[in-house]
Order: C-alpha cells, then structure tokens, then sequence
C-alpha cells in the first residue's frame, strides 16, 4: 500500500491537458514541493514504449502518480483523489455523499463530452503527435469528436448559466477538468464559440485562479 510521506514523482508533459489537470490539482492542495516531476516525452512516443507500459501505466498516458514506495496511481482523477485525501480535508472531489457523487458524475462527464473527444480529435484528425505515434488514424471519428466537443462546450456553458462552477456551488475536481478541456481546445484550435458566454467567462474567472496560473508560467 502507499505511503503518505516522503517524495512523489509525476511522470508528465508540462504542457499536456491531462498532466495539467494534476499539476492544478497539486497547486490547489499546496502539495508542489512533495513532487518532483520526470518529463516522458509524448513527441517521441516515450509513453508507448514497451518498458514504460510494463513498469508505469498499463494505458501508455500521462500522467502517472509514483509514491515514494513505488506504488502507481494513473488517470488524472484516481490521482486527484489521492492527493485532496491526503490531508484528510478534500477540498476538490466532495466531503459529503452528495458532493461526491455529483462531482465525480460532472467530472466523468467532461472527460467523456468534452476533454476526452478533444483529445481524440487531435489523435484522430490532426496530425496529433507525428506519424512516428499515431500509428492508426481514423479522420471521419476524429471529426465526429471535435463536433461532440463543440456540443459539450454548450452543455457545460448551460451548466455555467445555472451555476458559478461545473459541479455546483464550489470549484471542484470537475472544474479543473473543464480547464482540461478549454487547455487542449486551445492548443488545436478549436474556438469555443461566441454564444457560450457562461463557459467564456467561468473560464475567465478560472485564471484568476493561483493554481491555473501557476501551470500558465514557464515550465521545466
Ligand atoms: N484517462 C487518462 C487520459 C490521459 C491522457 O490521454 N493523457 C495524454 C497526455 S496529455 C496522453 O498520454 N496521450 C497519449 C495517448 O493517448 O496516446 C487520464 O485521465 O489520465
């Protein structure tokens, strides 16, 4: 099982979407100075290699959360769960049942309408991370993603109409992967268009944020 003390180590791409749902997530909780960070370059397809497959994350993504007794915890939202528990006050995925339930279903939600079809767009129908990585394309699915992408955009902007963040009255776990989302649009392009003037100002709020930025500063 894991230790609670000692060093982290993120493997990560600084600049990535989902690496910086959990550099965000790590800003918020005041945990940077546990963690050290090792770049797995995603360019170079490092994250596909045989050995990191077999020793780090059965899944081939970034990022991967190693405890200082070797234990791995993969996916942006099994980490961030980890990591608000750790002070025993989670402050980003729920204290109470309802919290925890309507956060996690938000969260689950702009992974699979918004950030996760962002991401099979730029794999799919982009020229994503090279011809060297993406070794199988689908354009007509890439398509279709962007435009489910574009749909998730209004859904969240109706949410933001409703309310000051995705899950409700607090930030949460499900904003930073909204912030996911808006990241990885930006770096395809893909504009969030002009009628989801909820979504654009949350968004605008969310820089404010120390922890967003925090990831917008240089990184090594
Ligand atoms: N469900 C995973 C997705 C992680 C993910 O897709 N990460 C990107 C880095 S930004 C990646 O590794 N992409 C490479 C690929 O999917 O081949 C999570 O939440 O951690």
């Amino acid at each position: 099982m894991g230790s609670d003390a000692g060093m982290m180590t993120i493997y990560d791409f600084p600049r990535g979407p989902y690496p910086a749902r959990v550099r965000i997530a790590l800003a918020e909780k005041n945990l940077l100075s546990r963690v050290r960070f090792e770049l797995v370059d995603l360019r170079k397809g490092e994250h596909k290699q045989p050995s990191f497959i077999a020793t780090k994350n059965y899944s081939g993504t970034l990022p991967v959360l190693e405890l200082s007794d070797g234990t791995l915890i993969a996916e942006c939202t099994a980490i961030t769960e980890y990591l608000d528990n750790l002070d025993g006050a989670p402050s980003l995925t729920g204290r109470t049942a309802l919290e925890k339930g309507l956060i996690h279903m938000m969260n689950k939600r702009a992974e699979i309408e918004f950030l996760d079809a962002v991401s099979v767009y730029f794999h799919h129908a982009t020229p994503g991370l090279g011809p060297e990585v993406e070794v199988y394309q689908n354009v007509e699915w890439g398509l279709r993603q962007r435009d489910k992408a574009i749909r998730g955009m209004h859904y969240f902007d109706g949410v933001l109409r409703e309310q000051p963040f995705v899950a409700g009255a607090a930030f949460s776990m499900a904003d930073i992967a909204v912030i996911g989302g808006m990241i990885f649009s930006e770096l395809v392009k893909l504009p969030v268009p002009e009628s989801c003037g909820a979504l654009r100002a949350w968004y605008g709020r969310m820089q404010e944020r120390p922890s967003v930025q925090h990831w917008r500063r240089p990184q090594g």
